[in-house]
């Protein structure tokens, strides 16, 4: 974990010690079986909430230093992505009140309400904004490329992802063999929609981290699975 920065050395430990991050057999919404997951569900209590409200607001606030990341309002995805885009709302006016004292969010409903207020969107209206998606994981990619299109049709521009973890995977092969080379779906959404996305960590942070704490076993697991799913980019 030593050159991971200290924000997301302190984002491993939290995950890993609130159980978060767990290591055994889990099938994936891709089918894949993976050797580790990472339950974004279970940032349940007071204080891992704020570990990993703290992790996704230093590193937007990195973005904005590095890149210029700009944007007006922060979007999550239902439901997972709700209480990260409503606290990282809140720990961003925190940490730089002078930038994003008034920044908005807003989340999507899964049924659309047709009722009272109505509509697809709860929270800052999208219209016309600069959306910034955070969201918990991204695999292949599906669930990010259903936000982006929920937002674009409300007349929002998204102007970038921030997830908690990139597994790095390569996109499913059309022909279904996995032994293939593919690109990375992190990869193809970046080049597809010309923006970027930012992962405060990666499986190769995880596997460099969890050396020091899991059993051998479950590190030649996840670096077994890494072998057979990492992109090729
Ligand atoms: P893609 O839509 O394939 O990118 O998968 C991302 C989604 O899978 C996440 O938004 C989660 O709902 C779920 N997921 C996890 O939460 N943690 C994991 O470690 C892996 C997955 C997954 O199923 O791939």
């Amino acid at each position: 974990m030593s050159d991971l920065a200290p924000y997301k050395a302190e984002f491993l430990k939290a995950a890993i010690d609130g159980g978060v991050l767990k290591f055994g057999s889990f099938e994936l919404k891709s089918k894949r079986i993976s050797p580790y997951f990472f339950n974004a569900g279970d940032f349940y209590r007071a204080d891992l909430l704020r570990a990993i409200s703290t992790a996704y607001a230093k590193a937007i606030i990195e973005a904005r230093e590095q890149t210029g990341l700009d944007f007006d309002i922060v979007f999550g995805p239902a439901y997972k992505g709700i209480p990260l885009a409503t606290a990282t709302t809140d720990k961003l006016a925190e940490l730089k009140p002078e930038v994003y004292g008034q920044i908005c969010y807003s989340f999507d409903r899964k049924e659309a309400k047709d009722h009272g207020e109505g509509g697809n969107i709860v929270g800052a209206p999208l219209k016309g904004k600069k959306v910034l998606i955070v969201d918990d994981v991204i695999t292949a990619g599906t669930a990010k490329r259903e936000a982006i299109a929920k937002i674009r049709k409300e007349g929002g521009t998204v102007v970038g992802i921030v997830v908690a973890l990139d597994r790095m995977e390569k996109l499913p092969s059309p022909d279904g063999d996995d032994s293939k080379p593919m690109p990375s779906a992190l990869g193809e959404i970046k080049k597809e929609y010309g923006i970027p996305i930012i992962a405060i960590l990666t499986l190769d942070n995880i596997i460099a981290g969890m050396k020091s704490f899991a059993t051998g076993d479950d590190v030649r697991r996840t670096e077994a699975y890494r072998a057979q799913y990492k992109a090729s980019d």
